[in-house]
C-alpha cells in the first residue's frame, strides 16, 4: 500500500548514505526491512560493511540478506547508524520503541558518528506525544514505577503479548505512557530516568543528524 511504497522508497534512499568500509548501525522495524534489503544489495554490488544489530528481528533480515553482522566486542565505534521512529518532531526528536526494541536501538544509535531516521511521512509531527512513549522497565517493582509514572501526567500500560507481558531482548517489561503532548521532551526523559527501575526511554532527543522521508511525492531528506 501506499504507506509501504514510502517506507520502501525511505529505506533505499537512507541504504545509499552506507559507504565501503563503514560499520553501520542497523536499527528496526518495517522501514528498516527495506533498508537492510537494500544494504544486501550494496554488499553484492562489492562494498564490505559491517552491521551491528538493534534487535534480533534485524539479525535475521541482516542473514537473510547477506549483510555480515559484527558486535561490540568487536567494535566500539559505529560510523552510521539507520534506524525508524514512531514519531519525527521539527527539531528530530524522535518517540521509538513502538516494536519493542528501543534499549538496543538508542545504545546502537547513540555509539554512532552519524545517525539517520527513515521513516515514511506519517510519522512527522509538530509536537511529540499522540504516539503512547515506550519506557522500558525492569520487571521487578514495575507496578511502583508504573505509579509514579502516572504522577507524570499519563496513563502507562503494560504492554502485553497475547496473555503475558511483552518482554524485550533484554528481559525487562515496557510501559506505554500516553502523554498526548511531550512540550519539554527533554524534561520528560530525565525525569522517567531518574526514576529506580526505568532501564530507557523511547525519546530519542537530540541524536538524529539526518531525516530520510517518504513522501507520495518522492523522497525528502531533512538535515538540520
Ligand atoms: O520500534 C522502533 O523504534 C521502530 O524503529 C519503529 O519506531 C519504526 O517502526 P516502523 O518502521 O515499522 O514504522
Amino acid at each position: 500500500d501506499n504507506q509501504d511504497m514510502k517506507k520502501k522508497a525511505a529505506g533505499e534512499k537512507a541504504a545509499e548514505f552506507v559507504k565501503d568500509g563503514m560499520v553501520v548501525g542497523l536499527g528496526s522495524g518495517s522501514t528498516m526491512y527495506w533498508a537492510i534489503k537494500k544494504l544486501g544489495d550494496l554488499v553484492k554490488e562489492g562494498i564490505s560493511i559491517k552491521g551491528i544489530p538493534s534487535s534480533v528481528r534485524t539479525a535475521d533480515w541482516a542473514k537473510e540478506f547477506g549483510v555480515p553482522l559484527t558486535d561490540f566486542s568487536e567494535v566500539q565505534r559505529i560510523d552510521l547508524a539507520i534506524d525508524g521512529a514512531d514519531e519525527i518532531d521539527p527539531a528530530f526528536g524522535c518517540i521509538k520503541g513502538g516494536g519493542g526494541s528501543l534499549l538496543r536501538e538508542k545504545i546502537v544509535d547513540a555509539a554512532a558518528d552519524q545517525f539517520i531516521v527513515v521513516a515514511d511521512d506519517s510519522k512527522l509531527v509538530s509536537v511529540l506525544g499522540q504516539f503512547p512513549l515506550p519506557v522500558e522497565v525492569v520487571p521487578f517493582g514495575y507496578e511502583v514505577v508504573k505509579e509514579q509514572i502516572a504522577g507524570l501526567g499519563c496513563e502507562p500500560v503494560l504492554r502485553m503479548k497475547g496473555d503475558q507481558p511483552f518482554i524485550t531482548d533484554n528481559q525487562n517489561v515496557i510501559l506505554d505512557c500516553s502523554f498526548l503532548e511531550i512540550k519539554d521532551p527533554q524534561k520528560l526523559h530525565d525525569q522517567l530516568k531518574s526514576l529506580i527501575g526505568v532501564v530507557e526511554t523511547g525519546l530519542f532527543i537530540h541524536m538524529a543528524d539526518i531525516v530520510v522521508a517518504g513522501r507520495s511525492t518522492g523522497v525528502e531528506i531533512l538535515k538540520k
